[in-house]
């Protein structure tokens, strides 16, 4: 198996996208495919590169129908480089590095950068010329923002947020950008429209991986993702302010599109229907409020970052390291005491399942962990399961959780069900009545798989062979037997 990259190489990579293809190219990690359609093909290439844990890079070249240098570029986000290894040690190692929001650097403001090498205004723009997938069969049309920043900033405060929300092209000025209920991005919208003014705003497409992964997790609200992005990769994000809204715009971005999201009763297009991460089409076509472009930014030959939702089960799909470590931070931060592992399930994605692991220290230990991590900052939004386990159990084994519920949970008195929590438009399970009423809230579940506290030194003991004297076996019978000597 090919090791991950150096730290050093991976933080270069994390603030430099170009450097980042140049480095997964010398790994043989990027695969690079001439001459695919956006419709559909590109879609249907990218879901089969993740039936790997680790999808190479794919950089996409002479796209059908556009500019042979316009490039599209998938799979940063779930790639070796980004993720290094599955498994605890990378969850430790990210909290180890992170902490970022405690230590934020703001960014270095330049009067210029690459981002610059062209720029398109006014009645020239035209958002069509540039590579934008219609990924899934039943999609409403094209999504040039998938793994994306949409920056804006807080009319009554210094506050710039950075989420990544979807991008739908509807014309060659015109996109909308989907935030779900609660998102800073749409909190910060509102806040203009109810001023009655259209919010400034800049969607960039192609970006260093720090800033795409900063822009994804759920910082505190107030906390600008540009300065989380900055800790992330040690050093000042370089910006260029916009041109008609005075927004931040990294500097070595590949594409940006500037403009404002005009009050919904201005120009409102139909968003949707888009396949999600959920596995499902769940939020129906609605109306959402146009972002008129006013200013498109390029470098030239640009790389276009995407990632569009797949069902969860892809084995390429379960790269969460950054929101595990950031929920793991947030149930610390709360005071819950003894917490050896966080993880996601798999077939959860990045929030339907939470497991945490707890060195049980008193009475009420594991309720603290599942009460606090359903309604965490990093948790709460879908976090429709949460399983609390003992230290002993692997989290990151699917089949170890399913042994904790099987063996340590009595559902009727080791079970709490919640009300009322944060839900949105992408879940499934919300009825029609309840998406009519606009009632964005459901229940959890917090399942607390552990021994009972009281008697857990009489519990069972558990059927295994001592690790130590495993392993003193296994080396001395590991030449004479083949299913010893041929494990990987
Ligand atoms: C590839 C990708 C696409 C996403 N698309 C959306 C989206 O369309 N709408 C949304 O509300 N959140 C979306 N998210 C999740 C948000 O980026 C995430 O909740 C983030 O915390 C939002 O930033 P905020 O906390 O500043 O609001 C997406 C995340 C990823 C990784
Ligand atoms: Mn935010």
């Amino acid at each position: 198996m090919i090791q991950p990259p150096t730290d050093a190489e991976r933080s270069r990579a994390l603030g430099d996208l170009r450097y980042f293809v140049e480095l997964s190219r010398e790994r043989g990690e990027l695969e690079v495919i001439e001459g695919a359609d956006p419709y559909l093909e590109m879609g249907a290439l990218y879901e089969l590169s993740l039936r790997d844990t680790y999808p190479p890079l794919l950089l996409f070249r002479n796209i059908k129908g556009h500019a042979p240098d316009y490039e599209v570029l998938m799979n940063v986000r779930f790639s070796r480089v980004f993720v290094g290894d599955l498994d605890m040690q990378a969850v430790k190692d990210r909290r180890a590095a992170g902490k970022w929001e405690a230590k934020p650097v703001p960014p270095h403001v330049v009067e210029t950068g690459p981002i610059c090498e062209n720029i398109i205004r006014g009645d020239d723009v035209r958002v069509t010329q540039f590579p934008a997938g219609t990924w899934h069969a039943g999609d409403g049309g094209p999504y040039i923002g998938t793994d994306c920043l949409v920056i804006n900033k807080d009319p009554d405060s210094d506050w710039t947020n950075v989420g990544t929300y979807r991008v739908q092209v509807h014309g060659d000025r015109e996109l909308t950008v989907f935030f779900e209920p609660g998102k800073h991005g749409r909190v910060i919208r509102d806040r203009y429209w109810a001023k009655g003014e259209p919010c400034p705003v800049v969607v960039v497409v192609g970006q260093a991986p720090a800033l795409g992964d900063a822009a994804a997790l759920s910082s505190r609200y107030g906390v600008s993702e540009l300065e989380s992005a900055g800790s992330l990769i040690g050093r000042a994000v370089d910006v260029v302010y916009g041109e008609v809204t005075g927004l931040p715009i990294p500097a070595d971005a590949e594409m940006a599109f500037e403009g404002f999201i005009l009050p919904p009763d201005v120009d409102s297009r139909i968003e949707g229907p888009f396949a999600e991460w959920t596995g499902y089409y769940a939020t129906a076509p609605h109306k959402e409020a146009v972002m008129r472009v006013d200013r498109v930014y390029h470098r030239n030959a640009p790389m276009l970052c995407a990632q569009p939702p797949t069902k969860p089960t892809f084995p390429g799909r379960q790269t969460y390291i950054g929101w595990i470590a950031a929920l793991w931070d947030a149930i610390e931060a709360a005071g819950v005491p003894g917490v050896t592992g966080v993880w996601k399930m798999l077939g959860g994605g990045a929030r339907f399942i939470n497991v945490i692991a707890i060195k049980q220290m008193h009475e009420g230990h594991a309720k603290m962990a599942g009460l606090v991590a359903t309604g965490a900052g990093p948790g709460a939004f879908l976090g429709r399961i949460t399983i609390v386990v003992d230290d002993d159990i692997d989290i990151t084994s699917n089949a170890e959780v399913m042994w904790a519920l099987a063996t340590r949970w009595d559902p009727r008195t080791q079970t709490d069900i919640i009300d009322g929590c944060w839900s949105g438009n992408l879940d499934p399970v919300l009825s029609p009545a309840q998406r009519a009423a606009d009632e964005m809230v459901n229940s959890r579940i917090i399942i607390y798989a552990v021994k009972p506290f009281a008697w857990k030194d009489r519990f069972p003991a558990v059927n295994t062979v001592d690790v130590t004297y495993s392993r003193e076996v296994e080396a001395k019978w590991h030449d004479k037997l083949a299913f010893l000597r041929d494990r990987a």
